[in-house]
């Protein structure tokens, strides 16, 4: 087996229940053979990043970060992030447009790679709060390459994201575990 790679997954969601999405979804990670869920953050409220700009007539999204240690080489876990929002219903209708689930592959060991299907690290990560701020919390330490530490660049940034009051980190324990079961 190839030896074990870090990976850093981004969620986010802003349509239907928000919240089920994104714990369904780090529950799907962790059932994928290979891929092992070592941290997840709790959820944080962001406004709709869009084309033009911040959007606060759009629906608010949900966004996490989980912190993965994984055998399956950047494009295969990818094929993995797929088959998740698309178990999901992914619904999407434009570029940056409202979605029930995006599962973006931020940065996977210190790997530098730009396809068609997959740029590493994401091209966008350094100036996102939503996704700087939960991948600080499940990573401290962690580093762009070619952009520096995370900590100092989260701090120069300004779109607004707030903690979501008593809201537990994405992979504690759903109460509810029965998926698909019911009617
Ligand atoms: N994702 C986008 C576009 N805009 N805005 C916020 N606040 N959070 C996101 O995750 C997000 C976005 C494209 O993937
Ligand atoms: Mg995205
Ligand atoms: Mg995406």
């Amino acid at each position: 087996m190839r030896p074990s790679s870090k990976a850093v997954v981004a969620l986010g969601s802003n349509l239907g229940d928000r919240d089920a999405t994104l714990r369904r979804a780090v529950s799907a990670l962790r059932a994928t053979p290979e891929v092992e869920v070592v941290a997840a953050s709790v959820p944080i409220e962001s406004v709709a990043l869009t084309v033009d700009g911040l959007d606060e007539s759009k629906p608010a999204y949900l966004n996490g970060a989980v912190l993965l240690a994984t055998t399956l080489e950047p494009v295969a876990l990818l094929d993995q992030l797929n088959r998740i929002e698309n178990d999901e219903g992914r619904l999407r209708v434009e570029r940056w447009g409202d979605r029930t689930l995006d599962l973006d592959l931020i940065a996977y060991d210190d790997v530098v790679l730009d396809t068609e299907r997959l740029t590493l690290p994401h091209p966008r990560a350094a100036e996102r709060s939503f996704v700087l701020e939960p991948w600080l919390q499940v990573d401290p330490e962690a580093a762009i390459p070619g952009s520096g530490p995370i900590a100092p660049l989260l701090a120069q940034l300004s779109d607004p994201v707030s903690r979501v009051a008593g809201a537990a980190r994405l992979d504690a324990d759903l109460a509810d575990h029965h998926t698909g079961a019911t009617p």
